[in-house]
């Protein structure tokens, strides 16, 4: 027999960067070196801003599944630092590769990680609890992720809706919380805030205030009242350690029941969001979602554009003991009303209330000077509409996608708050210098007013109509789902580099096509797979339209499959100006539905579990994976295999029936 060899480097090895976690996949090497004993193993470097001068990564990174000996060909690294230069060298090993190690077995790729927010505070204590206050200590988050610039502490009675809690910042890690009433359980959530942003808040921490004044020590006048307040004081320390354990317990017990429950149970720090304009005094609403900055810490550079209020400019803030950053100014013009101010200022009270990577972050207000200003991170990549026509045909498609998950993130984020948009549009969405996108315009009479794309409806409203799903247009039915209708508007406009939705179609014919049923086409070189998803989104009923955590999930699951983005249905040829008719192939599911096919293959006994995990339509399905499977909860192996192979038959026939779509 001739002696077997080592491998050669695996093949196609792609990176997706997501904060301070990357994920690589690869496919196996070309030349197997006649063995069947192939495994992987992970080198991390850490390298300098030049990406020069690299270093082990060593310990405190994780590697999942694990970092030697793998045998998936696909690997998760976490806990990297923020804004970090990494290579990350893949090896092909087998049995015989100690003997001849070499760089040809390797393949690499450099990233940089993003900025990430801290991790949230773990461990917090009550020091000095008195009637009316406690001293609260708490320490650095495990993984700062930068230089923390201060700590946000939230607290409430526990016994009070969570909604009127109360906030309190502080730059060291303590803090003393005053006006408490005596004898009153409270519940108290820190958290930490980097140039990032916010982390998330900690766990539940809750204590009781004393009943009794504290002692007053040496004073031996009174030795009952001193006897009584010990007493007092040992009873409330065994009712706090009491209450401390159940909270404990509880919250343990929770986290286990909700651990399958949607992102917002899973984090306590996530609040509804509050309407401004519900304050009796708007400015209070000011008070306290934005920062007042100081006038003289602002330099303006230049102005960039005219939003309905005023100038937008470009210039530098300088916070004392910060760092200076480029911020975006946004000015309300002289000569306004006390209404206009007041709606100039709603859009910083609900942008305060955000904390996400894709919604542009408030740095915070000018309101003891003129001109009133809204600050606002700087985006140098401006709106992405105008972005995107810039750089028409630049982008690949797997950095396309990366665009639209960043909108989905930030909408999941705020449908999770129960925010709704309703003018969510590529216009509204800013570019970053990394190409990161963040959703922006969250004024709430700029939704009626300042679009120049929004027209007046037959009811009086301003709407705008290219964007707006069809109940919110007819009678103002406006909701996270109606969001989703605009976010498949956006994948449209993104996937298209910037084309207007139903190009010069006046906005009657948009209203009336969409009624008819009609749909925007794939725009050119657009992934069947992604366009299916617009078309979901566009689903006449609002219940039926995708969640924004399941587009989520579907486009991370594009991205870690890029193979499915490779149908582009470019073979056909097809004018990409013309709507897609309702009968379209691509409209409604050739195949039927889920549950007949379950039912088809005998598999009914699934039909609950496919649709508790929005497993809702073919298309979903035939790119389930077996792990998919597992996690909907079809634990028979037997099973899986049965479904999975029905799913790849029905994926062929839906390839076979979109290579016989005929131009509409
Ligand atoms: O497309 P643009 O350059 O991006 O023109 C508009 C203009 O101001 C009027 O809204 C730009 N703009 C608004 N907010 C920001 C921001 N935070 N960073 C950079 N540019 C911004 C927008």
């Amino acid at each position: 027999m001739p002696c077997t060899q080592p491998p050669s480097a695996p093949q196609h090895l792609i990176s997706n960067v997501n904060e301070t976690s990357v994920n690589l996949e690869w496919s196996a090497p070309a030349f197997s070196g006649g063995r069947q004993d192939l495994t992987y193993n992970v080198v991390c470097k850490r390298c300098g801003p030049d990406g020069q001068r690299c270093e082990p990564c060593g310990v405190g990174v994780h590697y999942t599944p694990q970092q030697l000996s793998l045998r998936t060909t696909r690997v998760s690294i976490n806990e990297l630092q923020a804004h970090t230069n990494y290579t990350f060298q893949v090896w092909a090993i087998n049995g015989v590769s100690p003997q001849s190690p070499g760089p040809d077995q390797a393949a690499s790729v450099t990233v940089t990680t993003n900025q990430a927010a801290p991790s949230p505070v773990t461990s917090i204590q009550a020091k000095d609890i008195t009637r009316h206050g406690v001293s609260l200590a708490w320490q650095q988050p495990e993984r700062p992720n930068g230089v923390i610039l201060e700590y946000e502490v939230k607290y409430y009675e526990k016994d009070q809706n969570e909604r009127s809690y109360r906030i309190m910042k502080t730059a060291s890690r303590s803090a003393d919380i005053k006006g408490l009433s005596p004898l009153t359980s409270y519940v108290f959530h820190v958290r930490a805030r980097t140039a990032a942003g916010y982390g998330d808040f900690s766990a539940p921490f809750e204590f009781m205030t004393n009943s009794v004044p504290s002692p007053i020590i040496g004073d031996g006048a009174n030795s009952t009242v001193l006897l009584v307040s010990v007493i007092g004081s040992v009873v409330l320390l065994l009712i706090f350690i009491a209450v401390f354990v159940i909270g404990r317990r509880r919250s343990k017990y929770s986290k286990a029941k909700q651990d399958s429950d949607e992102e917002k149970h899973l984090h306590p720090g996530v609040r509804i969001y509050v309407d401004p304009f519900t304050y009796e005094d708007p400015n209070q609403a000011v008070r306290e979602f934005a920062k007042e900055i100081d006038a003289s810490c602002i330099k303006i550079e230049k102005v960039i554009g005219i939003g309905e209020f005023g100038e937008v400019c470009s210039g530098r803030l300088k916070m004392p003991g910060k760092r200076e950053i480029c911020v975006a100014i946004k000015t309300l013009k002289a000569g306004y009303t006390e209404k206009q101010r007041r709606d100039f200022l709603s859009e910083a009270s609900i942008m305060g209330q955000f904390d996400h990577p894709n919604i542009i972050r408030l740095e915070g207000v000018v309101t003891k000077c003129k001109p009133v200003m809204i600050i606002t991170e700087y985006m140098e990549n401006g709106s992405l509409d105008a972005f995107l026509r810039k750089n028409d045909g630049r982008f690949t498609v797997i950095q396309l996608v990366g665009i639209l998950r960043g909108i989905a993130s930030g909408m999941k984020y705020l449908s999770d708050m129960s925010y709704v948009h309703r003018d969510l549009a590529a216009r509204n969405i800013l570019v970053n210098s990394n190409l990161v996108c963040k959703v922006s315009d969250f004024g709430m009479s700029r939704v009626l007013e300042e679009d120049p794309d929004a027209a007046y409806t037959t009811r009086g409203g301003k709407i705008p109509i290219r964007w707006t799903a069809p109940e919110a247009i007819a009678y103002r039915k406006f909701t996270s789902a109606s969001d989703v209708w605009s976010y498949g508007i956006v994948m449209w406009e993104v996937m298209s580099y910037g084309e207007r939705p139903y190009w010069d179609m006046s906005n009657q014919d948009v209203i009336k096509a969409i009624e008819e049923g009609y749909r925007l086409p794939p725009p050119m070189d657009c992934p069947v797979s992604l366009h299916q998803l617009m078309l979901d989104c566009w689903q006449k009923e609002r219940a039926e339209r995708p969640k924004f955590s399941q587009i989520v999930n579907m486009l991370d699951k594009l991205i870690r499959n890029p193979n499915t983005l490779k149908r582009t249905g470019a073979e056909i040829p097809r004018p990409n100006t013309t709507l897609l008719e309702p009968s379209s192939p691509e409209f409604s599911s050739p195949l039927g539905n889920v549950s007949d096919w379950l039912t088809a293959i005998n598999m009914e006994r699934y039909r609950d579990n496919f649709t508790a995990a929005g497993y809702t339509t073919p298309e979903a399905v035939v790119h389930m994976t077996q792990e998919d499977m597992t996690r909907i909860g079809i634990a028979s192996a037997a099973h899986q295999d049965k479904i999975l192979s029905s799913a790849q038959g029905m994926l062929s026939q839906m390839q076979q029936i979109q290579d016989r779509m005929v131009p509409v």
